[in-house]
């Protein structure tokens, strides 16, 4: 049994409806969903903003890796074409597993480069912690502590200012 959060992006095509239809696929076991925020593109600012949100999902059969092929899975469904020479560029869709906790609640650590867990670059990212915090308010990023506090960090104000909810959508399958 392993319960994960997953990250979902999108800035090509209808966005909205790649994350949708994400949920969809990464079910049955989607145990919350957030809600979901317009970003400006971080990493690489030649692109369009992006939709994120983030998903916790929990299966009885799933190991860490069962996440990762699923969350592939779902990128190549919506059509996702990977630019080799632009690693944080555009996607139609991106799901990324940013943490994954064992049956004992236990977080589960790796530094396969393949799988690295928890995700590297989370503590760095609004768009991933901001919808994280709406849905577990007492959510802690392991090695990094409370999501509350790293939100608050000087070096994430500017990115958190940055984010804006989108109430007219909603991560429906
Ligand atoms: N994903 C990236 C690169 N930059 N920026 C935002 N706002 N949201 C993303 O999901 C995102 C990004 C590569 O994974
Ligand atoms: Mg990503
Ligand atoms: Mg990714």
């Amino acid at each position: 049994m392993t319960r994960a959060l997953l990250s979902l992006g999108s800035n090509l095509g209808d966005r909205e409806q790649h994350l949708r239809r994400a949920v969809g696929r990464l079910g049955p076991g989607v145990v919350r969903r957030s809600g979901i925020f317009e970003t400006p593109p971080w990493g690489d600012a030649d692109q369009p903003s992006y939709l994120n949100a983030v998903l916790i999902v929990a299966d009885p059969r799933a190991e860490p890796y069962d996440w990762l092929v699923r969350a592939r899975a779902a990128e190549s469904e919506a059509g996702r074409v990977r630019d080799p020479e632009r690693r944080f560029g555009p996607r139609t869709l991106d799901v990324d597993v940013i943490v994954v906790w064992d049956d004992d609640g236990r977080p589960v650590l790796s530094d396969d480069p393949e799988l690295t867990l928890p995700h590297p670059r989370a503590h760095l990212r609004a768009f991933v912690l901001r919808p994280w915090l709406d849905i577990e308010p007492a959510a802690e990023l392991p090695g990094h502590g409370p999501v509350a506090t790293l939100l608050a960090a000087p070096d994430l104000v500017d990115d958190v200012a940055g984010l804006t909810p989108r109430p007219d959508l909603a991560l429906e399958s």
